[in-house]
């Protein structure tokens, strides 16, 4: 069966989009982050979750690279990258763009945690960077039900922030809040998000 390491992660939610909407069954190993095991690091390399264990053996990692591979492995499944150029562009735009606003909610999720304090001034500009950031994102999607013509590793990337940017509080247009808990509400997409009670089969 598909391992997933890592399982309370933006990242790790992609790739579960991408398995549940293929129709993949797969399990989850927990990894420590704070205290990388020898196990963790003989797969990840980059010491990064998450990384995907194929059922033969195969091992890939980063979420964008892992659900790339999974759309060529298994191409009789639900694609979340279109083959279409002009789409597929497009997606890929969206999800540099939401990779490129993480910097700042990591920044404020270590400050919640206490990992790593930050001053207010610096708190402030990240809310503000993340909110504005959060404009341009629902002008790209405009009334649009989907960022292209259907969910996609786009739509996934903007769901699986939202998510984060929830839990850290940030302030963030309605619009966007709206379609996210909408689309969430689907019964294959909602499941990209752990639920609360999930086990891993064991953590490492
Ligand atoms: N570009 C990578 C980013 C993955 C990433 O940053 N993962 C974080 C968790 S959300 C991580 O493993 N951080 C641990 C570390 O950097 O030590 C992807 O898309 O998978």
């Amino acid at each position: 069966m598909i391992k997933i390491y890592g399982m309370q992660s933006p990242y790790v939610y992609k790739v579960r989009a991408a398995l549940e909407q293929k129709g993949l069954t797969y399990e989850h190993v927990s990894v420590n982050l704070m205290e990388k095991s020898k196990k963790f690091l003989d797969v990840a390399p980059i010491g990064k979750i998450p990384v995907m264990e194929d059922s033969d053996g195969t091992i890939i990692w980063d979420s964008l690279n892992i659900i790339d591979y999974l759309d060529h492995k298994y191409p009789d499944t639900y694609k979340m990258i279109s083959s279409y150029p002009i789409n597929r562009a497009k997606e890929l735009n969206v999800v540099a763009f939401t990779d490129n606003m993480y910097p700042d909610g990591v920044k404020l999720f270590l400050d919640m945690r206490g990992v790593k304090k930050i001053s207010d001034k610096e708190k402030a500009q990240a809310h503000k960077n993340l909110s504005t950031k959060m404009n341009t994102l629902k002008d790209i999607l405009g009334n649009n039900p989907f960022y292209t013509d259907r969910f996609t590793i786009a739509d996934a990337s903007v769901l699986t922030l939202t998510v984060m940017l929830n839990r850290l509080n940030v302030e963030y247009n309605q619009e966007i809040k709206s379609w996210s808990e909408n689309l969430l509400q689907d019964e294959k997409i909602g499941k990209m998000i752990t639920s609360k009670g999930e086990k891993s089969i064991e953590e490492i």
